[in-house]
């Protein structure tokens, strides 16, 4: 094991083991990992079933890289449901989210490490090759500076730190000479142009050619960048110069760093979401843990993991502490303004935030992590997946998922920490759904919206980058990989880079770095950890105990305002009045909300809160009125399920909720438009009849079709290109007269949805539909037919049924893949032969003019967007007063919370106010 030296650390209270052998992949830097001592609570889990479980891994790492080699390189990415290669400017742009695609084979070089760590050093050997042969990192293309430090420079420098890992051990890579190593360099320097600023912070685009400043660059003119954007280089800047002496990169990454540990917000200690790259003004003044600064936190406590210098983690702890002061609320995370911490900024959470609680076991603090954790598991087990943001009280806020790790990250590295088996049926889960609900016959795709189980053509490199290693690690032994682990640390992308790398070169260590420390209280700095020697062994079911009380947290909240914990214990106040229980008859409430900011700055403060809550309350429940989209799935062969498209709700008819769905053939109508009587009403009798959009109103359509005999109808939209991807989803209004005469259900699909089913009739006649509220699990829709061993593997229900006995557990995955195509009934075909693959033009995403163009003679009701809130079943309680049972049974944890300091004019509030109404405007149109 390579010693890594540097730094001082948690090392003392954990004597077993010399400190820097824990800070790397149990990313227990200050625990020992506790997986053996387990030995209550949730029923251990064999080692067998964990092989099963790896190997399960393994086959689906086969399915995504396979797919992505076959049908995708030299691209930067899979499209999954087209089944071809994402190549910038040949597709429909996604704005950002594409920044990070730069013609340099992304997915292949974001998964190099993942395949030494699962083992698969052959193909590791093939796929460096392949980057030396084929990957130009000189195209004229705009790229972001983070993603491309994260996913390409990392990606080559962990490839290269197992290539001669691999070389050092003496089979293979002997002919290996440091070319990735070149190859990261020679990227490094055509990142450098993006710190010509005078702050130090980078550009957040740069082209790979033309860098910045020279007119082709297109880009340079940008004056903000996101905290993480620019806070997240040091470690693989810093490994960069290690590596190869050139100090320069640690130098830029450094200068960074400590311009945005200047820039902090001195009373809070906190840092904003966006920055003004010249003069250093924050821009977005919220502040959470999840999308935008992230991995500044994240890289502060590795960048003292890897490099030993004091001074990170000092800004981790000084940070770290105002975080737990006002952004934790276990087991919510809730997003602050920097200027006044004690008011939320937000309703809603981020998916993003799910890598916190990994990041709290790096720092020893496993109780909130453990707590936050289990919130997220509830969410995840509402929706199968988490969804990109989520409200206070556990609703749908926005509905894409786009398959990320960072909860299979926190999962392992808990599970590293207590040894609590519960963290492997978590991690059990986490594979089941992902075969059910995202993988495709061309890989795995990120779901659109986890309500309706539909897909979004999108394979992101991070899901073979990270998803796959920590699932693997999660289930693995010591002695399942062939390297140990734990002389590596993971960066943000779950690259892996070695800890002596802290020794190697260190002479640009600290020559940049600002030295202002003395003026902070020492006492926030915590530099020992909760030894976890005694913690776990002592008490087995110390994880359980934290879960307990949060077990039905998700299930039983009820829709809530902004409310703070802390302020239940407001010694002798009286409550202050809520928005959601204001009435303006009541004259006791009008008399509190005409003293609101007139008399103390408390009331001040409840009198900005209120104002708050109102403007939430009233957003909450327009959203709240419009009904959630509802889902078309194929259930007949060869989709079987498969392919879920997202369809819009109508106003009447039979409502698809409350787990009713429909289930028949499709037959076109006879006039298409449904508009007077049908003239095949033998086509369509029994069956869900296609109607186009025009010429009538919606109700007309579905009373013709339900005359003729249907018994569903689907509307498909005539403006040509029009698709779910660009447009909002709306709701199909009535005629304005009774229509409790249709009995039918009726959903909308936009016209590239619609074309998927057209194209299914073309090409198989018989197309079978399932009209629902959210996509069904496969295996009940299969259920009595032969279908493929994944499937069978990943669902429990199923393993009662009568199968072909094919699997067998120790089966490899080629096998299990052979096996599965040997089925007649689910052979897929190879993907071109589809209907989906034939036509690869039917998912892209549309114009967006034509789409937002509404037939006159239709009334549709609000416009649906993707974001909207959805209900949860379930008893209802509320999760105020959950959270506030739990505080009174435990210490304060945080005595020094002084409400309403210093007085405030209303005047002055209400201006500042006006300022953060706009930010929540610009949050909310925010991509993550
Ligand atoms: C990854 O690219 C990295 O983990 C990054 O820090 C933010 N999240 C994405 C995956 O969700």
């Amino acid at each position: 094991m390579s010693e890594a030296g540097g730094g001082r650390g948690c090392g003392s209270s954990v004597p077993q083991r010399a400190p820097w052998s824990l800070v790397a992949a149990t990313a227990a830097f200050c625990l020992v990992s506790a997986t053996s001592v387990w030995t209550a609570g949730a029923a251990p889990m064999s080692r067998e079933e964990r092989q099963k479980l790896g190997n399960q891994v393994l086959e689906m790492f086969d399915h995504a890289y396979g797919n992505y080699m076959e049908h995708a390189y030299p691209a930067d990415e899979l499209m999954p449901l087209t089944c071809r290669g994402r190549v910038r400017g040949q597709e429909p742009s996604r704005g950002d989210v594409d920044d990070a695609l730069g013609k340099f084979s992304l997915t292949l070089i974001d998964s190099l490490d993942t395949l030494v760590v699962l083992n698969k050093t052959k193909e590791f050997e093939d796929a460096v090759r392949k980057v030396l042969r084929d990957v130009n990192l000189d195209n004229d293309v705009v790229v972001s500076v983070f993603e491309t430090n994260i996913r390409v420079l990392g990606g080559l420098l962990g490839g290269h730190s197992l290539a001669i890992m691999l070389k050092e051990k003496g089979e293979y890579m002997q002919w290996y000479n440091d070319e990735l190593l070149q190859m990261a360099k020679q990227l490094g320097y055509k990142l450098l142009p993006a710190f010509n600023t005078t702050s130090g912070l980078p550009y957040p685009r740069i082209n790979l050619k033309f860098g910045i400043r020279k007119p082709e660059a297109r880009t340079g003119t940008e004056t903000d960048t996101c905290t993480a954007c620019a806070g997240t280089l040091i470690l693989e800047f810093a490994a960069l110069s290690r590596f190869t002496g050139a100090t320069i990169f640690e130098e830029y990454a450094r200068k960074a760093l400590d311009f945005l540990w200047e820039k902090r917000q001195r009373s809070s200690n906190l840092v904003g979401v966006t920055i003004n790259i010249h003069t250093g003004d924050w821009v977005r003044k919220d502040s959470g843990v999840g999308a935008g600064i992230d991995s500044y936190y994240e890289y502060l406590l590795k960048a003292y993991v890897l490099l030993g210098d004091d001074s990170f983690l000092e800004r981790f702890n000084t940070h770290y502490d105002a975080i737990m002061r006002y952004i934790s609320q276990p087991p919510l995370l809730l997003d602050v303004h920097i200027h006044k911490p004690m008011l939320n900024a937000r309703t809603w959470m981020d998916a993003l935030l799910a890598f916190f609680p990994g990041l709290q076991v790096l720092k020893g603090d496993i109780r909130p992590a453990i707590e936050t954790h289990e919130m997220l598991y509830q969410v995840i087990k509402k929706h199968n997946f988490l969804p990109e943001a989520f409200t206070t009280d556990f609703r749908v806020h926005w509905a894409q998922h786009p398959l990320r790790p960072e909860f299979a990250e926190s999962t392992y590295f808990l599970y590293k920490a207590t040894g609590d088996p519960y963290y492997l049926e978590v991690g059990k889960t986490l594979i089941e759904n992902l075969n059910k609900y995202a993988r495709v016959p061309c890989g795995f795709a990120a779901m659109k919206d986890v309500r309706t189980g539909s897909h979004e053509d999108r394979m992101d490199s991070f899901f073979l980058a990270e998803m796959f290693k920590y699932l693997y690690l999660l289930f693995a032994d010591k002695e399942d990989i062939i390297f140990d682990i734990e002389d590596y640390i993971f960066t943000t992308e779950a690259h892996l880079l070695p800890l002596w790398l802290s020794t190697t070169n260190q002479s640009i260590s600290k020559k940049n770095t600002t030295s202002e420390y003395t003026e902070l209280d020492d006492s926030n700095f915590d530099w020992t950890c909760p030894n976890t020697q005694i913690l776990f062994p002592n008490d087995p079911l110390y994880a359980q105990s934290i879960r307990e009380p949060l077990k039905n947290v998700v299930d039983k909240s009820c829709p809530r305002g902004i409310i703070r914990v802390e302020e239940s214990f407001r010694s002798g106040a009286k409550p202050p009045l809520r928005a959601r229980d204001f009435m303006a008859t009541n004259p006791e409430h009008l008399e509190i909300l005409k003293k609101m900011g007139a008399a103390s700055s408390i009331d001040a403060e409840d009198g900005l809160r209120f104002m708050q809550e109102m403007i939430e309350l009233s957003s909450q429940q327009q959203k709240e009125q419009q009904l959630p989209p509802r889902a078309v799935q194929i259930v007949s062969h060869p989709f079987f399920g498969r392919v879920v498209l997202t369809a819009g709700p109508a106003q009447f008819g039979l409502d698809l909720s409350k787990h009713k769905e429909t289930r028949g053939f499709v037959a076109s109508s006879k006039p298409y438009n449904g508009c007077s009587e049908l003239t095949n009403p033998e086509a369509v009798m029994g069956k869900i009849a296609l109607i186009q959009r025009g010429q009538c109103m919606f109700a007309e359509k579905a009373r013709n079709i339900q005359n003729a005999g249907a018994i569903g109808g689907i509307v498909i939209d005539d403006n040509e290109g029009s698709s779910s991807d660009t447009a909002p989803l709306f709701q199909m209004a009535g005629d304005g007269k009774d229509t409790d005469d249709i009995k039918i259900p009726m959903l909308f699909l936009f016209s590239k949805e619609g074309s998927i089913i057209l194209d299914a009739i073309r090409e198989y006649e018989e197309v079978e539909v399932l009209l629902s509220d959210k996509a069904k699990d496969r295996a009940a829709i299969l259920k009595g037919k032969m279908i493929p061993s994944y499937i069978i593997n990943s669902n429990p229900e199923m393993e009662n049924e009568e199968q072909p006995s094919s699997e067998n557990d120790s089966q490899s995955a080629e096998q299990i893949t052979s096996s599965s195509q040997e089925v007649d009934l689910v052979d897929q075909g190879s993907p071109e032969e589809s209907s989906l693959n034939s036509q690869p033009e039917s998912l892209s995403p549309a114009d967006t003019d034509n789409a937002a163009s509404v037939s006159p003679s239709e009334q549709i009701s609000n416009p649906m967007e993707n974001h909207e809130t959805t209900s949860l079943d379930g008893e209802c309680t509320d999760l105020d007063n959950q959270l506030q049972e739990q505080s009174e049974t435990e210490e304060d944890s945080n005595p020094n919370v002084s409400w309403g300091k210093k007085v405030q004019p209303i005047d002055s509030i209400l201006a500042d106010w006006n300022e953060d109404i706009e930010a929540f405007e610009m949050m909310e149109k925010d991509e993550l």
